[in-house]
């Protein structure tokens, strides 16, 4: 399926889709039209996922940036409660990414700053080509970020990193992001999407339900207690055992041959 948006392109790869921010001239700086785009690009992901079309999703952008922040000038007149509408729309779009069973992936090829390091931040983890360029320059705009960056970067690369960058402003390369633990991979321009496809490709050999649940686990366990976390675990861990998959993953291990997983919920045994 192709679909494509106003300023959203979006193209799949076999069970592969990748979202292209399309907004070149303004370096794909997240307006209200692209925001609203993103949220209903990841609501037909979650549809297709729920059906077992698609796998895994990509985002990147189009030109020389991921996305160079939310559009200053569309906020620039903005009120406080206009403010916090943006802000609380792109905490859904950040929501509802975290919630689609499927990995998210966000291929940051070039400049990924204020709104936009925290788009990527909101994916399930980054690549970077050597060419991107990470910040939170808000502080210099007089604002902070405003779409989960100061939390969701403390979870990422800690309490010290976080506070410098969001107080400094400073804009870091991909050395950095990969040494601070905000990028996964550093990669040449020319591999970063090959190598974002092929990581999805192999996850879309597993078994989609211990996939979805994984990312479940991680994502909430991390808020929680080590204890509460673990027992999330112990339930998810045995729930599985309920699943096709888990019966067909272990047979194909045994009979030593691959496994055709189906995703289905049950192994329909009592
Ligand atoms: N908003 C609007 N337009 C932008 C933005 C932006 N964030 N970034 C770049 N552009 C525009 C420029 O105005 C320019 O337009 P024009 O050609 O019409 O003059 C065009 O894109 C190209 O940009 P430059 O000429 O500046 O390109 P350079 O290569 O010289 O510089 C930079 C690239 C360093 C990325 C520079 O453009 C820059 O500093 N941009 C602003 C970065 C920034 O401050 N981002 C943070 C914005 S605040 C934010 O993101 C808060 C998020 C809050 C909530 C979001 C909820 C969804």
């Amino acid at each position: 399926m192709t679909t494509s948006f106003e300023s959203l392109l979006s193209a799949d790869h076999g069970p592969v889709r990748v979202l292209t921010l399309n907004r070149p001239q303004a370096l794909n700086a997240l307006d209200v039209t692209l925001v609203r785009e993103l949220t209903e690009a990841v609501r037909i992901a979650g549809a297709d996922a729920a059906e077992g079309r698609l796998r895994a999703l990509i985002l990147t952008g189009a030109g020389k940036a991921f996305v160079a922040g939310a559009d200053i000038a569309a906020m620039h007149e903005m009120s406080e409660d206009e403010a916090r509408e943006f802000s609380r729309q792109g905490h859904t779009l950040g929501e509802r990414l975290a919630a689609l069973p499927i990995p998210v992936i966000a291929a940051v090829n070039g400049f990924a700053l204020g709104g936009g390091c925290e788009l990527a931040l909101a994916c399930d983890f980054i690549y970077a080509s050597e060419a991107a360029k990470f910040g939170q320059p808000e502080v210099k705009l007089g604002v902070i970020p405003g779409f989960g960056g100061t939390q969701r970067l403390l979870r990422r690369v800690g309490l010290a990193r976080a506070l410098e960058l969001c107080m400094s402003g400073e804009i870091i390369n991909a050395a950095e992001a990969l040494r601070i633990g905000l990028a996964n991979k550093v990669l040449p321009a020319d591999q970063l999407l090959p190598a974002a496809i092929k990581t999805c490709e192999t996850i879309a050999q597993m078994g989609p339900q211990a996939v979805a649940v994984a990312k479940s686990v991680l994502h909430r366990g991390s808020e929680l207690p080590l204890a509460a976390a673990n027992s999330l675990e112990i339930d998810a861990f045995a729930r599985l055992f309920s699943t096709a998959d888990q019966r067909e993953g272990m047979a194909a291990f045994l009979g030593k041959r691959p496994a055709a997983f189906t995703g289905r919920p049950d192994h329909g045994q009592p």
